[in-house]
C-alpha cells in the first residue's frame, strides 16, 4: 500500500531547474568556464556548493579559488537565481502537479518535498503550495543527493516504510538517491537519461502523473 510520495521540487513541481542552468551559465561565463545544457544534467539535484565545484571541475579552474572566493561566486550565483524567481506565481507550477497533490490528500497519503534547495520554502509560498504538503525536509547538514538520506528523512517524517514509498525526480542524482532508498522511482523527462538512472517509470511531463498512474505503477 502506498504510505507517502515525496517530491522534488526544481524540475518536477515548476520549471526552476531552468533558472538554476541559467544563472549557473552566467556566473560560469565570468569565469572563462562553459557550460551547456548536456553538463547542466549533471548539476541537477546537486547542492549549490557542489554544483560550483563541478562547474570548477568542469572548467579545470578548481583549486584557483579560496574558500572565501568560492562562496563569493555561490551567492553572486544564488543572488541571480532568487532574481530569476521574482515572477513565480501560482500559474507556474506544472500541470498535473496540483491535481496529484488533492487525490493525495483526499486518499490520506502524505506528499513530502525533498528537495536539495535551500530556496524550496520561499518557492512552495510563491507557488500557493505551501500548505499542501505534510513536512518538507531541510536539506541543510545532510548528505546531498544521489545519497539516499533525503528521501529515508522523508519518509520517516511521514512514518511511512521507504518500500511503499515512490519518489517522482527529474535529476540523475535525484533517481538514484530513490532508489539507493529503495523506493520507486518516478522521473520526469527523457527515458534515456533517467532509465539509465535506474527509474522505475519515465513521464516526459507531470501531465501524466495521477494518484491512479502512480497505483498502476507501482
Ligand atoms: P539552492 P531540487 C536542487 O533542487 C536543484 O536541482 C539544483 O540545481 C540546485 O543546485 C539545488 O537544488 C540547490 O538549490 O541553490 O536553491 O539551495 O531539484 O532538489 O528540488
Ligand atoms: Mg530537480
Amino acid at each position: 500500500k502506498l504510505q507517502a510520495v515525496l517530491f522534488d521540487l526544481d524540475g518536477v513541481i515548476t520549471d526552476t531547474a531552468e533558472y538554476h542552468y541559467l544563472a549557473w551559465k552566467q556566473m560560469a561565463e565570468q569565469i572563462g568556464i562553459e557550460i551547456d545544457r548536456a553538463f547542466n544534467e549533471q548539476l541537477k539535484g546537486i547542492s549549490r556548493m557542489e554544483s560550483l565545484e563541478r562547474i570548477l571541475v568542469h572548467g579545470r579552474k578548481d583549486g584557483q579559488y579560496s574558500m572565501e572566493q568560492r562562496r563569493q561566486l555561490a551567492a553572486d550565483k544564488n543572488k541571480h537565481y532568487v532574481s530569476l524567481l521574482a515572477g513565480l506565481a501560482p500559474e507556474h507550477v506544472y500541470p498535473g502537479i496540483v491535481e496529484l497533490l488533492g487525490q493525495l490528500a483526499e486518499h490520506h497519503v502524505p506528499a513530502v518535498l525533498t528537495s536539495a534547495s535551500k530556496n524550496a520554502p520561499q518557492i512552495l509560498e510563491s507557488l500557493g503550495l505551501a500548505d499542501r504538503f505534510y513536512a518538507i525536509v531541510d536539506p541543510d547538514g545532510i548528505p546531498g543527493k544521489p545519497a539516499p538520506d533525503i528521501f529515508l528523512k522523508g519518509a520517516e517524517l511521514a512514518g511511512a516504510d521507504p518500500r511503499y514509498c515512490i519518489g517522482i525526480e527529474d535529476a540523475q542524482a535525484g533517481i538514484e538517491a530513490i532508489k539507493a532508498a529503495r523506493m520507486f522511482a518516478v522521473g520526469i523527462g527523457k527515458p534515456e537519461l533517467l532509465g539509465a538512472s535506474g527509474a522505475d517509470i519515465v513521464y516526459d511531463s507531470t501531465v501524466k502523473l495521477s494518484l491512479t498512474s502512480l497505483l498502476q505503477a507501482v
